[in-house]
């Protein structure tokens, strides 16, 4: 029997590890922080099988969330840009091929409003419309390694929380959308004065592929955790996830 050294038993542990890092969100987060040392004292796991550096890598992601959160500045604004510098035509992108984007029914949409709320109504997109409206021309970065400047345009997300007296010192809002996908944001970024509940792009009516009737434009944080074609919103202080968080994207996903 060969019995293998230590060493080289944690070595096999971090090249799986290293592995598992095929996401790039993750790799950007965790390459730096990686050892097996370092992954075990930081999460307190001992780590001696796959699920045991799976679960690892989940609690350094975590960990990394309060670093985020930490390191957050509500009043701190992204960049903005000209007209000139908007990207045409802007790329599309979901977890499926352009033909197969929702078809949401203008008339019969009902926003959902839901958890700590104090008022459930379901919203009409006349009455979205209605609320004073902010656009701003802003860069969206996805983790698949591309970035496009646009312009986005719709209600400024800490006045709808306030107009449906949203419980602020909650922790998170999620988000449910038309296409199955959801995710969900830490409430200081909800709040954000560049955080909007985007209803246009370009100055037109938000465009199918790029979420009508709605999506939550947020230029402080990456693209994945912008959902498009919202269709309900509610405040928890339950951890809701996310479609790719789930699957191991950091959910703090910071820009
Ligand atoms: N509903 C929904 N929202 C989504 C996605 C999706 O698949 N479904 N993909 C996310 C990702 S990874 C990106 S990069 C952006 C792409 O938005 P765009 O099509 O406007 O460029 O949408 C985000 N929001
Ligand atoms: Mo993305």
């Amino acid at each position: 029997m060969i019995k293998q050294s230590p060493l080289a038993g944690d070595d096999a542990v971090v090249k799986e590890a290293l592995r598992r890092l095929d996401h790039p969100a993750r790799r950007l987060f965790m390459q730096r922080a990686l050892t097996l040392g370092g992954l075990s004292l930081l999460t307190g796991c001992s780590i001696t099988d796959d699920e045991s550096v799976e679960n690892a890598l989940m609690k350094v992601s975590r960990l990394n969330d309060k670093a985020q959160a930490w390191l957050f500045d509500p009043n701190r604004l992204a960049p903005t840009y000209p007209e000139s510098m908007i990207t045409r035509p802007f790329p599309f992108n979901a977890f499926y091929d352009e033909d197969r984007v929702p078809d949401v029914d203008a008339d019969a949409f009902r926003l959902e409003v839901s958890g700590r709320v104090a008022d459930k109504h379901a919203w009409t997109l006349s009455e979205l419309r209605a609320m004073p409206q902010a656009d701003q021309i802003t860069r969206h970065i996805c983790v698949e390694g591309w970035s496009a400047i646009g312009k986005w345009g719709g209600v400024p997300f800490s006045a709808f929380l306030r107009r449906v007296g949203a419980d602020l010192n909650a922790r998170y809002v999620g988000f449910k959308c038309a296409d199955d996908y959801y995710t969900s944001i830490d409430m200081p970024t909800a709040l954000h004065p560049q955080t909007l509940l985007a209803l246009s792009y370009d100055g037109q009516t938000l465009p199918r592929r790029y979420g009508f009737p709605m999506k939550l434009r947020m230029p402080t944080k990456l693209g994945y955790k912008n959902p498009k074609h919202v269709q309900a919103i509610f405040v928890t202080n339950t951890y809701p996830g996310g479609y790719w968080e789930d699957q191991g994207y950091n959910w703090f996903g910071g820009s």
